[in-house]
């Protein structure tokens, strides 16, 4: 099914009169069997479609979902990464609503409802913020909170957005902004589930945020508050996935770039088959 259907169909859906738009919480896990069931605990399994998306997990996070939730639809990815863990789980979901949460107890479930409510009113993208009235981490390093701070400026002085927050994976959004991300979860001949592509990374926040600013959809920020992991060690490097931001913001600004040659191209390229076509009406018409 194409996304354009998928879009059409949760459309009407919509407008059939069910007024309650479902919502789907997607989770990429990696190892997490042991803040599963502190995460699950706070989900609400009677108004959530719930999709696990495993990456390859040594421990057993897949039993551990599965016998805490055996309603829930666990996966598999197609690459490496969490950013290609929520491509897959994206393509997964089904509900009018998708939420990104993580699985080690960072995030709180129970804050779903403030991200449906601002895309209740009106919002295409609600984007989690630990930086404004209301919000806060208890996680964040230093570190991490100071290349956040500078990555988040130059997005915003480059996109002119006014993010508060770039590199924060709790965010909730309509299904149809799906297109506007553009990810790739699907399986690629010849790239087995060892390799990560572009975006298959951490960088898949800022992806997802520059391409929903390049987009012009309506983004409301919504305060949270960001919890240590329970259990576990971290599977971010704040260097070589802060590079990885930083190199994914530019090639976004080359990527729009490319697509605004490609088509300008195209459209001179209509111009010109066109051009004959209405001098030979207008000569006709003078004769
Ligand atoms: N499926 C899948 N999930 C992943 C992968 N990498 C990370 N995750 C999950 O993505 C979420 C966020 O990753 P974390 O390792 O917690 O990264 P972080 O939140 O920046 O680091 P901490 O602050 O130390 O928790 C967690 O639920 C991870 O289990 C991956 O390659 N595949
Ligand atoms: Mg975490």
């Amino acid at each position: 099914m194409t996304l354009g259907e998928i879009d059409r169909m949760s459309q009407h859906r919509l407008e059939a009169g069910r007024t309650e738009p479902t919502v789907s919480v997607v989770i990429p896990a990696k190892n997490e069997a042991l803040n599963l069931p502190h995460v699950f605990a706070a989900l609400d399994p009677d108004h959530h479609e719930v999709i696990l998306v495993d990456g390859n997990s040594t421990d057993n996070t897949v039993e551990v979902g599965r016998r805490l939730r055996p309603d829930i639809t666990i996966i598999g990815q197609t690459r490496k990464g969490k950013g290609n863990a929520l491509a897959c789980g994206f393509k997964a979901a089904s509900g009018d609503y998708i939420v990104m949460l993580d699985a080690d107890g960072s995030t709180d479930p129970a804050e779903i409802p403030r991200f449906v409510a601002a895309l209740n009113e009106g919002a295409d993208f609600a984007k989690g913020s630990r930086f404004m009235p209301g919000a806060g981490s208890s996680d964040i390093s230093r570190l991490r909170q100071m290349g956040n701070f500078w990555l988040n400026k130059i997005v915003n002085l480059l996109y002119g957005t006014r993010y508060t927050d770039l590199c924060y994976g709790y965010n909730a959004f309509r299904r149809q902004c799906l297109s506007s991300m553009d990810l790739d979860g699907g399986h690629i001949e010849g790239i087995d589930e060892s390799t990560m592509l572009w975006g298959d990374g951490f960088e898949v926040e800022t992806l997802i945020n520059v391409r929903v600013a390049k987009a012009g959809l309506r983004v409301a920020e919504v305060p949270s508050f960001e919890h240590k992991r329970r259990h576990g060690t971290s599977n971010l490097n704040a260097f070589s996935d802060g590079i990885r931001v930083l190199r994914t913001i530019d090639a976004e600004r080359k990527r729009g770039a490319r697509r605004a040659i490609a088509s300008a191209r195209a459209s001179q390229q209509r111009e010109e088959a066109s051009w004959p076509l209405v001098s030979m009406m207008a000569g006709g018409a003078s004769q």
